[in-house]
């Protein structure tokens, strides 16, 4: 019997994406959704983690007549060579991404800008202090020079630990001193780890998961931290920002443009020259009412963050950006860009371009970014598309109506300023609100979309149950665009949709329920915030104490995994909506999702439904706060500094 097809509602959550995916059908254009069902079987081996390539004697696979391959390597061996590799995979995407940004600090700092600057001042000496540089009456670019070849440092040491673990709270390092997973330079980590994978060297699966947590942690708070980090001084510190989110960000009779990929340097200055006089007029001349720039997956989420251009779509609405038939341009960098994009293109007039000379798309046009004319370059991108747009087939356009409204941009400085204000800005109201269990816990739920799941189903789903039930949500990357095409990133989603705790906190402060903290390097973010908690005091003095778990609900990508493993490494709890590749090793599953608890305060729970997840994670912050005696629902109570001081303790 023929199989019932897949309805759209089944796919996808938001009507936009269930309109356009029907266009996509009636335009016999294939997308990750048709492409899923032809990949329907998926290899067990594969998903259980139990088949090595690594060597040409294979590749072998581990069956119950096969337990072994040709080397004699068991499923153990296998399944952590395999786990370890893919955390290479996600913590050099991140580095390699902080790298080209301290490059291109070093470069201003020299006084070779192009276009760039320092925008951000105080950002720039709050990492100069986090290096102990001396900051005295030197100027920036002394400060920025130096202060760029201690984070080039970071990437080459070969005998120090990372500086950026400082960062921690004091019993977190010390954890990690004793469990030898002080990472050292990140780009020595990474080689090591594609060294102990290679044939014949790490075979013990627990020494090979360990160099997995260690590679982690020189992502989390290395590569990705120092990717925030120069970001925001080169960019700006996020403060919040009102956008527009979802397909329908796109106009029908301007110049669209979307800019995909992660790393934030292009699309600044795209966002730069989209409002050029003579680009606007250009635009004009072409008979359009103008230029709409907008994103798609992180490099959305850095431009949405620091100009408040509006979000098109998460991971899953690339392909359905440019079916809707209004794109002109896509223009891509690196990481999450899929290289169907070309295919779907030529089905209607859109252009992709890509920009970076290491990620190049067949069937795309190659538009190196010359970094030493950023301006130029984004401008000569941008007539491309003015060039264009005279090629749309009107017949073919149908752009969703939706949009959503959001707020963005809650970097660490700007919660700690909502909180307290300038001159008392802390954590201190948080961590309160904690204690008088007005807040139950903070969840962090980030990560992608997955095509095996329907488009940000599981994420909004847990995002509902978790703010209903008084858990402050923050959010990156994909999941955080989930919510703000759900409307659940406005201060006023609040008032109807947070339990009465959670609403009287988010009412007082003004900020959302569900903070949007910025792209997947910003998860970094995450650990910073929950350091300020620790450091604040009341809540423990590690960040395995705090009330606090991590999500991932519909994770894809090997950077996921790396974050996993980064979180749980600082002793945070994480939740995945769906398995690693590991299930065929039963040592490697029990050392991940339990002995972990053990080592680091923190370990990985697999929870399938959103609703069993809530659950779970209802469980885990409440565990939390009864080991730290707070797990009782107390009256509002005004602190005078004698409560502050024995809280304090
Ligand atoms: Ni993160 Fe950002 Fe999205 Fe997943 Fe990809 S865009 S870095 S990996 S898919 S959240
Ligand atoms: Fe097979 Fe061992 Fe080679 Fe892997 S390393 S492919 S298990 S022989």
């Amino acid at each position: 019997m023929p199989k019932e097809p897949v309805r759209m509602e089944d796919r996808v959550s938001d009507d936009a994406s269930v309109q356009v995916l029907t266009k996509a059908l009636s335009d016999c254009v294939d997308t990750c959704y048709s492409r899923v069902d032809a990949q329907r079987a998926a290899c067990k081996f594969g998903s259980q983690g139990i088949c090595c390539r690594i060597c040409h004697m294979g590749p072998c696979r581990i069956t119950a007549k096969a337990p072994r391959g040709i080397c004699g390597a068991d499923a153990d061996t296998i399944v952590a060579r395999n786990f370890l590799r893919e955390v290479v995979g996600g913590a050099a995407a991140h580095s390699d991404h902080g790298r080209h940004l301290v490059l291109r600090l070093k470069k201003v700092a020299r006084g070779h800008g192009n276009g760039y600057t320092i925008k951000d001042r105080p950002a720039l000496l709050r990492a100069a202090r986090a290096y102990h540089i001396e900051i005295g009456d030197r100027s920036d670019n002394e400060i920025a020079l130096e202060l760029a070849d201690r984070f080039l440092a970071e990437f080459t040491a070969q005998e120090e630990t990372l500086q950026t673990l400082t960062l921690a709270p004091e019993k977190r390092q010390g954890m990690w001193k004793n469990l030898e997973v002080m990472p050292k330079g990140i780009d020595r980590m990474i080689v090591e780890s594609m060294h102990r994978t290679h044939m014949g060297v790490d075979h013990d699966y627990r020494n090979i998961i360990m160099q997995a947590f260690r590679t982690a942690l020189a992502d989390g708070w290395g590569g990705s931290r120092i990717a925030s980090m120069v970001s925001d001084i080169l960019f700006g510190t996020p403060a919040p920002v009102r956008s527009q989110s979802n397909l329908g960000v796109l106009q029908k009779d301007t110049i669209n443009i979307l800019v995909h990929g992660h790393e934030p340097e292009l699309s600044e200055m795209l966002a730069v020259a989209v409002q050029d006089p003579e680009i606007v007029a250009a635009a004009k001349k072409a008979g359009a009412k103008g230029i709409t720039l907008a994103g798609i997956c992180c490099t959305a989420n850095e431009i949405l963050m620091r100009h408040g251009i509006p979000v098109a779509g998460n991971f899953l609405q690339q392909e359905l950006a440019i079916i809707t038939g209004a794109v002109e341009v896509m223009i891509t960098d690196v990481q999450c860009c899929m290289p169907s994009l070309p295919e779907v293109a030529r089905a209607y007039h859109s252009k992709i371009i890509s920009t970076s000379d290491i990620a190049k798309t067949v069937g795309a046009i190659h538009h190196a970014f010359d970094e030493n004319d950023a301006l130029a370059s984004a401008k000569s991108i941008i007539r491309v598309a003015i060039d264009n747009y005279r090629n749309r087939d009107e017949s073919k356009v149908a752009i969703p109506g939706a949009t959503q409204p959001l707020v963005a941009g809650f970097s660490v400085e700007t919660i700690k300023y909502m909180l307290g204000g300038r001159f008392r800005a802390s954590f201190r109201p948080l961590n309160d609100a904690i204690m008088q269990g007005r807040i139950r816990g903070v969840a962090g739920i980030v990560g992608c979309n997955n095509p095996k799941t329907k488009l940000d189903d599981y994420i909004n789903t847990l995002t509902r149950e978790l703010i209903a039930n008084n858990v402050l949500v923050l959010k990156t990357g994909c999941a955080a665009i989930a919510s703000a095409k759900q409307g659940r990133l406005t201060p006023e989603a609040a008032l109807e949709q947070a339990g009465d705790g959670l609403r009287e906190v988010c009412e007082a402060v003004g900020i959302p329920p569900v903070l949007h903290m910025g792209s997947c390097v910003d998860n970094s973010r995450i650990l910073e915030a929950a350091t300020e908690i620790v450091c604040e005091g009341g809540l423990g003095d590690d960040i395995s104490q705090v009330p606090a778990v991590g999500v991932a609900p519909e994770w894809m990508s090997e950077k996921a995994v790396a974050i996993g493993c980064y979180f749980v490494a600082s002793g945070v709890d994480v939740i995945l909506g769906h398995p690693f590749h590991i299930r065929g090793s039963e040592n490697v599953t029990r050392l991940l999702n339990e002995e972990c608890g053990e080592l680091f305060g923190g370990s990985f729970h697999v929870c399938a439904d959103p609703l069993a997840a809530a659950e779970k994670i209802f469980a885990l912050l409440d565990q939390a706060r009864e080991q730290l005696g707070i797990n009782k629902k107390q009256e509002r109570k005004l602190y005078d500094m004698k409560d502050r001081r024995e809280l304090d303790v």
